[in-house]
């Protein structure tokens, strides 16, 4: 039991969190090697919102709401850390959410499946009865899409994960939204909308952004995306770990 008044308590909550998805088997062998860089880059960030990631995630939301067929890629980290969160925000915005692993087995597989469902989410895609599809030119076993799902996405948000795929389905003609610490990660640097948050913070805040602009005129939606330039909003995100 971690102590509240612990002045690292909401970070200690989190490795938590990972260790015990560790032991109950759904995480990849390098899961906590992959958090325990997010929690550097979290730390230089001083563990808050940016101005910069604000801005990064109502452009992606109004995208999300503005597209016919969204979905959203889960893998083992972003579960363990937030799939209530997870949950919460497709149900608001009315995207899929598709389990897409870069270390994909069938035991992780079902293991997600199962705790999505007891999370009270029972129509996740990219499980092993789904209709499988792969895309062309990813050489690993992200190349997996669910032909409902990311095969036929036109917007895909992929929260924490290596930087095979962002490049690879911008190239397919989808628009692609990330959330990841590093700035400079090649799936930071070659998607349309990068967020530069934790996953952890970012869910929540985009639900409550999503509830905000369902209620907008849709120019305004259009019209911020239209004036969001990520090169810019990138390399602001960058200047503010350079500050520190
Ligand atoms: O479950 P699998 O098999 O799909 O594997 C998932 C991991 C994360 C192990 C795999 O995709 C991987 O090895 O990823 P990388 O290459 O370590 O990249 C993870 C990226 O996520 C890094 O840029 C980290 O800085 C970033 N990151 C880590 N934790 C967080 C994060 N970004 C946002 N929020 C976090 N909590």
């Amino acid at each position: 039991m971690i102590p509240k008044s612990h002045p690292r308590y909401e970070s200690l909550v989190l490795r938590d969190k990972i260790v015990k998805a560790q032991k109950e088997g759904y995480l990849a062998e390098s899961a906590m090697i992959a958090h325990g860089r997010g929690e550097a880059f979290d730390y230089l960030l001083g563990e808050k919102t940016t101005f910069p990631a604000k801005r990064a995630m109502y452009a992606a939301v109004a995208t999300i709401l503005l597209s016919e067929n969204p979905v959203i890629s889960v893998n083992g980290n972003t579960t363990a850390l937030a799939i209530d969160e997870v949950i919460q925000f497709a149900k608001t915005v009315n995207a899929k959410i598709e389990i897409n692993l870069f270390y994909r087995t069938d035991e992780r597989v079902e293991k997600i499946t199962e705790l999505y469902k007891k999370h009270g989410y029972s129509q996740i895609l990219g499980t092993k009865d789904d209709d499988i599809k792969y895309l062309k030119s990813i050489k690993n076993e992200r190349a997996s899409a669910s032909k409902t799902g990311i095969y036929s996405a036109d917007t895909v948000l992929v929260p924490l994960e290596d930087g095979d795929r962002a490049e690879i389905l911008s190239k397919t003609g989808k628009k692609t939204i990330t959330i990841d610490l590093n700035p400079l990660s090649r799936t930071s640097q070659t998607s349309d909308i990068s967020i530069v948050d934790n996953v952890v913070r970012a869910f929540p805040f985009m639900t409550e952004i999503a509830k905000d602009l369902k209620t907008q005129d849709k120019q305004l939606l259009i019209n911020m995306i239209n004036d969001f330039d990520n090169r810019k909003n990138l390399k602001e995100a960058l200047k503010l770990f350079k500050n520190k």
